[in-house]
């Protein structure tokens, strides 16, 4: 590992808390609520993780979730992650959570949210880290899904910085979601959208102009369209890619194909993130590892990434000059 990317401050801003449940806390949490899971251990379960698409890894995904049932499940889970986070010197996250996987599991709202915010503020308190929580609609499931999600959020709006979309990307466009976004943006939430993942550049035209998103997640389908690249490098729209997701994902061949490094060298406010580190094979490091060692990235050139972090984030003015 290079001691320049382990010294690195950096911030994360796209990671799904419960893509960082490793298979030994997956079990250790089975064995605590009584629940049988498909595999017998934790190294087939992680045997299983060679996916060959955006699909086949939800699949794992929401199976993997399903031991969480309790607030201090949910706290566990934020725990361990934000250690590991703490451990390779990233000083602010912003957390997906993806509350419909769990109501319709009957596990409620309030459990979710509570157990994840209060590891959040042990964070804050322990390590000096600040964190903000985005409610992520899935958008494989209805609008009308989305819309019952937000009115379960607003006893706890306060603990919310913004929403955002994920899982299956094709067939979901953002169009699909344009009330939920309109009235999520009347409740004062900042907004997001996962776009051009596995699908085309225009789902992130569409994300910028129908759903009004400040911030695309992923966003590496913009390679393919020269024209949107002014547009996003014009106007800093953000792009939270997460490179060893893409290659975990076959979303690029290798990783001498992301395009990572073409974004940069555009002038795009491009981003480093883990999005589901415990499957995809690496927290934040090993993400900026594979950028230096897959794709030729300059120790400068991670830099300007990790201050792209910084610019890109959803702290003051005042918060991003401590971390600069
Ligand atoms: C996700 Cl990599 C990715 N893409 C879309 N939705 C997701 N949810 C969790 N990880
Ligand atoms: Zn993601």
């Amino acid at each position: 590992m290079s001691a320049f990317i382990e010294q690195l401050p950096k911030v994360e801003l796209h990671l799904h808390i419960e893509g960082s449940l490793e298979p030994e806390l997956v079990f250790a949490l089975a064995r605590r609520n009584g629940i049988t899971l498909d595999y017998p251990d934790e190294s087939a379960l992680r045997a299983a993780y060679d996916f060959d698409d955006l699909q086949s890894f939800l699949n794992i995904y929401y199976a993997g979730m399903s031991v969480l049932q309790t607030e201090q499940d949910f706290f566990d889970m934020a725990h361990a992650y934000l250690a590991r986070a703490h451990g390779e010197n990233v000083r602010h996250v912003e957390i997906f959570f993806d509350p419909q996987a769990h109501t319709d599991r009957g596990v409620p709202f309030s459990v979710v949210i509570t157990g994840l915010h209060r590891a959040l503020e042990q964070a804050r308190h322990d390590w000096g880290m600040s964190s903000r929580l985005i409610l992520s609609f899935l958008r494989h499931l209805p609008e009308a899904s989305a819309i019952d999600t937000l009115r379960q959020a607003e006893p706890f709006r306060h603990w919310l910085a913004g929403v955002g979309l994920d899982s299956a990307e094709q067939g979901n466009p953002p169009e699909k979601f344009v009330r939920a976004y309109a009235l999520a943006r009347e409740q004062g939430y900042r907004l997001v959208a996962h776009a051009g993942e596995e699908g085309p550049p225009q789902y992130i035209r569409d994300a910028l102009e129908l759903l009004r998103v400040e911030r695309i997640d992923h966003g590496v389908a913009a390679i393919e369209d020269p024209a949107l690249m002014d547009e996003l490098a014009a106007a800093r729209i953000p792009l939270t890619v997460c490179p060893l997701s893409n290659l975990k994902l076959k979303v690029v061949d290798s990783m001498a194909d992301h395009p990572m490094a073409k974004l940069l060298q555009a002038g795009l406010c491009v981003t480093v993130n883990s999005d589901d580190p415990a499957y995809f094979g690496g927290y934040m490091n090993a993400n900026f590892l594979a950028l230096q060692q897959g794709l030729g990235m300059t120790d400068r050139e991670l830099l300007q990434l990790a201050l792209n972090g910084v610019e890109a984030s959803w702290l003051s003015p005042e918060e991003k000059t401590l971390l600069m």
